[in-house]
């Protein structure tokens, strides 16, 4: 894909707590169709994960993770956009590939076992994140003396072992992990010295969407979070980001597009 300009991943969650009521056969339709509205509303791929990653979540078996995201990557194969995985799993890492997955999405930096094998011979684009510790424990107290001297330091040795596997640097984009093992403070300063906290060599990837960090600044609960978070990726683009997980990617475009006329200027 090319990176000249910031694109906006809608983010597709196949999890209970992203459903109304139904079956397993209906909540895959219900994903389904809320990924297709945000390809119409301008997406430029798609991040569908089956395990929550929100502070506190419980990990779920590979088995289930994998019932919840198979059909809907099935019936999205064709759907237009490049399919990314959020998944921290080998298992579901291979399986996902096999179904049609364009990209890998792991939070856990490609750091558990088998990992790196399962999606080494594949082609796909990997997202390799930044976490402190994992979902369930992340949001104790997390310390560092200079965050974003320590995040920069684990991307680059996290893609530093990918090109050890003969991993192309081409595939490769690195994400500071907004909101996973962070406070409020380390967030933001990783977001203003962006640039510094992922370096030059590879594409970046940021979360920042209705996240905790929002809410701390502008005291809203998630279900309000838009102009917050619609303010924070246009802070990313501006310092260099070019890919941008959203909830909202109507509102997200839109922003972006108005920010490129002001930048570049609107084509009589
Ligand atoms: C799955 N997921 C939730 N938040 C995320 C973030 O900030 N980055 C990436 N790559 N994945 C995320």
């Amino acid at each position: 894909m090319s990176l000249e300009r910031p694109l906006v991943m809608g983010i597709v969650n196949v999890t209970p707590d992203s459903f109304s009521d139904g079956n397993e056969h209906f909540r895959a339709d219900e994903a389904v169709a809320h990924a297709r509205l945000l390809v119409e509303e301008g997406a430029d791929l798609l991040d569908i994960g089956g395990e929550s990653t929100r502070p506190g979540a419980q990990a779920v078996p590979a088995d289930e993770e994998l019932r919840r995201i198979l059909p809907v990557i099935e019936a999205l194969r064709d759907c237009g956009v490049p399919l990314s995985v959020d998944t921290c799993k080998p298992d579901v890492m291979r399986a996902a590939l096999a179904a049609g997955a364009d990209m890998i999405n792991d939070i856990g930096g490609f750091s558990a076992p088998g990992a790196i094998e399962a999606v080494a011979d594949s082609g796909c684009a990997l997202c390799l994140m930044h976490m402190r510790g994992e979902p369930r424990t992340m949001q104790d107290a997390p310390v560092y003396q200079d965050v974003v001297a320590e995040v920069r330091d684990y991307l680059d040795r996290g893609a530093q072992r990918l090109r050890q596997a003969g991993i192309a640097a081409a595939r490769i984009v690195l994400d500071p992990g907004f909101g996973f093992g962070k406070t409020a403070a380390h967030n933001y300063t990783l977001l203003q010295q962006l640039p510094q906290a992922v370096g030059q060599e590879y594409p970046s990837l940021l979360g920042l969407s209705r996240k905790s960090m929002i809410g701390a600044v502008t005291g809203r609960p998630a279900s309000r979070r838009l102009g917050g978070s619609v303010a924070a990726a246009l802070a990313g683009a501006v310092r260099g980001a070019h890919i941008l997980r959203v909830h909202d990617v109507a509102d997200t475009v839109d922003a972006l597009r108005v920010w490129s006329a002001v930048e570049q200027g609107v084509r009589a």
